[in-house]
This record gives C-alpha cells, sequence and structure tokens, in this order.
C-alpha cells in the first residue's frame, strides 16, 4: 500500500491515531505504529518529564515512526517543544493553537510537523511556513473543536493547499475513509475508535461508554470560554451546559473543568470526569487490537471503493 503520505512518513497504511491528552500513551502509539499506522503519543497538558518517559518507552516497543501530538494550550509547551527534538521524534502534530513560534526548531531538527488546522487561512499559512501535511479536523471530533465540519472542510482544505491533507472527525470505518477520499484527503486521522483498542489503557468505564453511545449522546461545552469541546453527554457536561447559557464568570469553567479529563479518562469518573468522544461513538461497537482495527479499516476501504459506481 504506497501513498504519498505513507512514503513521506514510512508508514503501511494513511491511518494516523488521534493524539488524545491522557489517553494516547507509549502501549498506545506503539501498537498503532506495530501494526502499520502512525501511532501518536499525546502530550496534552502533562508534564514534559511524562512525554519524553513516554516517548522512550514507545521507541523499546517499537522500530516504526511514531508522532507526539503537541497541544498549545499546555502549561508545559516550552519544554514540551524542547523534549520532542532531544527525543529525536519524528514527526509532530500540533493541536488547539497556531504552532507558528516553534516549527523552525522543529524543522531544523528534521522532524516532520503536522499542524491540526480547523480553517483554511491557517491551513494556507501552515504550508507558507514548511508544514508537511495538515489535519483538516472538523467539529464531529471529540475534545477541543473548531466551527466547521468534516464535509466542509476537507475539499476546501484540500483545494487550497498542494502538501497532503489528512481529514479527522467523524470518520471509524471504510465509509468514512472513501467518503473523505472523495473529498480530496490524502488519509485519515481516528480518534473516537481507537479508545476502545485492547492496548489502549483508558479507564474501562470510558471504554464502556464509548461503547454504549447513540448519535445523538454527545455535546459542545465551554463555548464561551472560546475553547469548546465534544463530550459524551453526563452530570459535568450538564453543568458546563447550564453555565453556557448563562456564563457570568470564565474562572467557574476553569475550576470546573480542572483535571476533569484526567478523572475520566484514569479515574473512571464517568459522571463528574469529561468524556471526550466524536459524534461517531454510536458506530463504535467492539473493543479490538489496534492490528485487527486497522486491518478492519483497510478491507472496509477497499471494499467500499470497489463497490462505488456513478448509480446514486
Ligand atoms: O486539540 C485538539 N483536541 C483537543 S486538545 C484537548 S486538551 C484541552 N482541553 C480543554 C480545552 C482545551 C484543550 C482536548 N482535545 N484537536 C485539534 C484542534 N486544533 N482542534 C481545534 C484546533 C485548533 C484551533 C485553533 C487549531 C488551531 C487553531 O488556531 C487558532 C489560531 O491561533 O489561529
Amino acid at each position: 500500500m504506497k501513498s504519498k503520505i505513507t512514503e513521506l512518513l514510512n508508514i503501511d497504511y494513511p491511518i494516523f491515531q488521534g493524539g488524545m491528552a491522557w489517553i494516547s500513551d507509549a502501549n498506545l502509539a506503539a501498537a498503532v505504529s506495530n501494526a502499520g499506522g502512525l501511532g501518536i503519543i499525546a502530550a496534552g497538558n502533562a508534564p514534559s518529564d511524562w512525554v519524553r518517559e513516554e516517548i522512550q518507552k514507545a521507541k523499546k516497543m517499537t522500530d516504526k515512526p511514531i508522532g507526539v501530538n503537541v497541544m498549545l494550550l499546555s502549561p508545559f509547551i516550552e519544554e514540551v517543544a524542547q523534549v520532542v527534538i532531544e527525543e529525536g521524534v519524528e514527526i509532530v502534530v500540533t493541536g488547539a493553537g497556531d504552532p507558528s513560534s516553534y516549527i523552525d526548531a522543529w524543522l531544523e531538527a528534521d522532524i516532520k510537523v503536522i499542524p491540526v488546522v480547523p480553517s483554511v487561512a491557517l491551513a494556507i499559512r501552515m504550508e507558507r511556513i514548511g508544514a508537511t501535511a495538515v489535519i483538516a479536523e472538523g467539529g464531529e471530533s471529540g475534545g477541543h473543536i473548531g466551527e466547521i465540519n468534516t464535509m466542509s472542510l476537507v475539499p476546501q482544505v484540500s483545494d487550497a493547499v498542494k502538501i497532503p491533507v489528512i481529514a479527522a472527525g467523524g470518520i471509524a470505518d471504510g465509509r468514512g475513509m472513501a467518503a473523505v477520499k472523495a473529498l480530496g484527503a490524502n488519509g485519515v486521522q481516528i480518534g473516537t475508535r481507537f479508545l476502545v483498542a485492547k492496548e489502549c489503557t483508558v479507564h474501562q468505564n470510558y471504554k464502556e461508554k464509548i461503547l454504549k453511545a447513540r448519535d445523538i449522546d454527545t455535546m459542545v461545552t465551554g463555548r464561551p470560554t472560546g475553547h469548546p469541546v465534544r463530550v459524551l453527554k453526563n452530570k459535568l457536561a450538564r453543568q458546563y451546559k447550564k453555565l453556557d447559557k448563562n456564563p457570568t464568570d470564565l474562572s467557574v469553567y476553569e475550576e470546573l473543568g480542572r483535571g476533569a479529563l484526567y478523572k475520566a479518562a484514569k479515574e473512571g469518573d464517568v459522571s463528574m470526569g469529561s468524556i471526550m468522544s466524536g459524534q461517531i461513538a454510536g458506530l463504535v461497537k467492539k473493543e479490538e487490537s489496534c492490528a485487527e482495527m486497522i486491518q478492519d479499516l483497510w478491507a472496509d476501504y477497499q471494499r467500499v471503493i470497489n463497490s462505488i459506481t456513478s448509480e446514486f
């Protein structure tokens, strides 16, 4: 299986595993990379020592390339930006902001830089300053999202840049892969389905919530903060919703949100923890190994592509 993106990154399938804070650790990333996709460790809000250790662990578990997702709102951003250089990471994905102030140092260190972009304007800017590819992430995604959905974002970004475009948001099977291929994407990034991978160390309560989720079970909270987040509905999400209707004091968000993702992902508190999830959770029904998922995604994608005719 050869394509622009597999050649560029030295991977077997054009499938990235989404960098999910407190969830995408060395275990998950190495399993995905060993299965031929691109495994990605999420730095999230974690201290740089944690990031360094996970990179070192992953390197012991696989010889294949792995990426690190650098979350630009992290309080440890400066240290994390340095750690990826010191540890010889091959690929950096950025999220939740504009990575312009770090990209030169990463490119200088021969790191391939792949920013998540929620708009055409940012995609164009990223191409101009040397990004290797971009991830066009639609609002169906879990976690921090932009304004535009995958269906509208991917074709517009694909038309606007020459570098490869990876589509993210709302993709969990071969149909989604074929759909974004038609929209101009050169690969996909998948988060929600990998949440329930056997190698994913997220708390079992979190996995059960994803496996039981229906199409309408996610909601977006925190719009007044400027950082809207898609989560599964629960007690915490309902409290956020109330706050969104009457956002008197933004610091209340911080109080409510402090450690909420950690609480759900690590401690299994699915009532007052933040269960970040994409809208496609309703399609995710099986706990499988990463290798099974990637094999299934690729076979399903081939089947769908080969069954498409011009007839509607
Ligand atoms: O980053 C994500 N998803 C995330 S990060 C995260 S941790 C967090 N928790 C609460 C609040 C904020 C962060 C959980 N999920 N996805 C990639 C992504 N990037 N989505 C949206 C963006 C984005 C937004 C604005 C990228 C660039 C951007 O640029 C604005 C600018 O400065 O031009």
